[in-house]
């Protein structure tokens, strides 16, 4: 009896011990590792539902994680779906959890051309009706969460990869000005939330980290709070880029004064998995995350899901997946040994300088 009591308590702490992301992101000086998830009904592939406990299981109870990020939940779509009716269940549905687990919640994503509610593109609207729109949307929605999210993604993707603005019935309508008011409204709205511009592409040097460094610019002239760039890191096991590069990009941020959280990381290969692409996506994931940990002011690190079926990558990219570090089965990719190596690499006395202090091997 007492040996089968042991061998149960064993058994039960198990995973606990085996859980390395969050602990050694912290030893590396990170605030946090953590998975981004979706309410169940929003979830990517349906028929998933006999998984639920063992994902639950991963995702909130592992150690593995101690942030996270509603994938769909908080966007306009869900959040305002006609003027004025505001629905906060998708998104409470996750940040409740999160807050009674006390994980560190990132909130996503207040202004954002996609996933738009349909009636704030049908009409025409004036300057002064689209600033009440969005001056509506981000109190109502970020009030509703207030005191609950770390940070807030307040505009999402307002760049073309030219490191222009891209078209939308935001720009279209107000300019860049957009942008100011947005994170005006959010700051007055939340003043403790850590304010994120939040794009892709933005993990190399270029012109797009340009774009996205004049917008932190801009509003830092204009006396706009932001704190942070959120890189969102959509990378690809055949062509992701070197540390140094991550390094650069990452850097360009912090030297204006403003945080860097990668925050939807994935790394995406085609289709069938061989044993040579998978260590190319583990060493996608070890040159993203060691840059992080090595760049002072790089301070988290959010995946995108960390289960392969639950990914948005195959229904987007045909021929592509497994971007994630849990497969199907629950088994890891090797790439979750990349991470780990990553940020085991970048403890101890001499880490987190702006320079690389440490050797990591591209
Ligand atoms: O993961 C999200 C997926 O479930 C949605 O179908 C998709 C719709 O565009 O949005 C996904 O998340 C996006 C995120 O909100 C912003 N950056 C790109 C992400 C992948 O599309």
């Amino acid at each position: 009896m007492r040996v089968a009591t042991l061998s149960t308590a064993l058994l039960a702490a198990l995973p606990l011990a085996s859980a390395e992301l969050d602990k050694w992101a912290k030893k590396a000086g990170l605030k946090y590792f953590g998975a981004a998830t979706d309410s169940p009904g929003q979830r990517e592939r349906a028929g998933y539902e006999a998984v639920y406990p063992q994902y639950d299981e991963i995702m909130w109870e592992s150690g593995e994680f101690h942030q996270t990020t509603p994938t769909n939940g908080m966007k306009w779509l869900f959040t305002e779906p006609q003027r004025g009716v505001y629905n906060f269940t998708e998104g409470e549905i996750v940040a409740s959890r999160a807050n009674a687990e006390r994980y560190v919640l990132r909130c996503h994503a207040l202004v954002w051309h996609s996933q738009l509610a349909p009636w704030v593109t049908a009409t025409n609207w004036t300057k002064d009706e689209l600033k009440t729109i969005i001056h509506d949307h981000i109190t109502n929605v970020m009030g509703h969460w207030k005191g609950r999210c770390y940070a807030w993604d307040v505009v999402n993707e307002a760049l073309n990869e030219d490191g222009t603005y891209r078209s939308s019935v935001f720009y279209d309508t107000l300019g860049e000005d957009f942008i100011k008011y947005a994170f005006q409204v959010a700051h007055e709205t939340d003043p403790n939330a850590k304010l994120y511009y939040n794009d892709y592409n933005l993990e190399y040097p270029g012109a797009k980290v340009s774009g996205a460094a004049r917008i932190v610019s801009m509003l830092q002239n204009a006396g706009i709070h932001i704190d942070g760039v959120g890189l969102q890191s959509h990378l690809t096991a055949e062509g992701h880029p070197t540390i140094d590069q991550h390094i650069d990009a990452i850097s360009t941020f912090t030297r204006l004064g403003v945080e860097v959280a990668l925050t939807e990381l994935d790394v995406r290969l085609t289709l069938p998995a061989t044993p040579a692409l998978l260590a190319k996506q583990s060493q996608g994931y070890k040159n993203i995350v060691g840059a992080c940990a090595q760049v002072k002011g790089c301070i988290g690190v959010t995946i995108w899901d960390f289960y392969d079926p639950f990914s948005w990558v195959p229904a987007t990219f045909a021929g592509q997946g497994l971007p994630l570090l849990w497969y199907a089965n629950f088994t890891k990719h090797p790439a979750y040994y990349g991470v780990l190596a990553a940020l085991k690499n970048a403890t101890g006395a001499c880490s987190k300088t702006h320079k690389r202090s440490i050797p990591l091997l591209d």
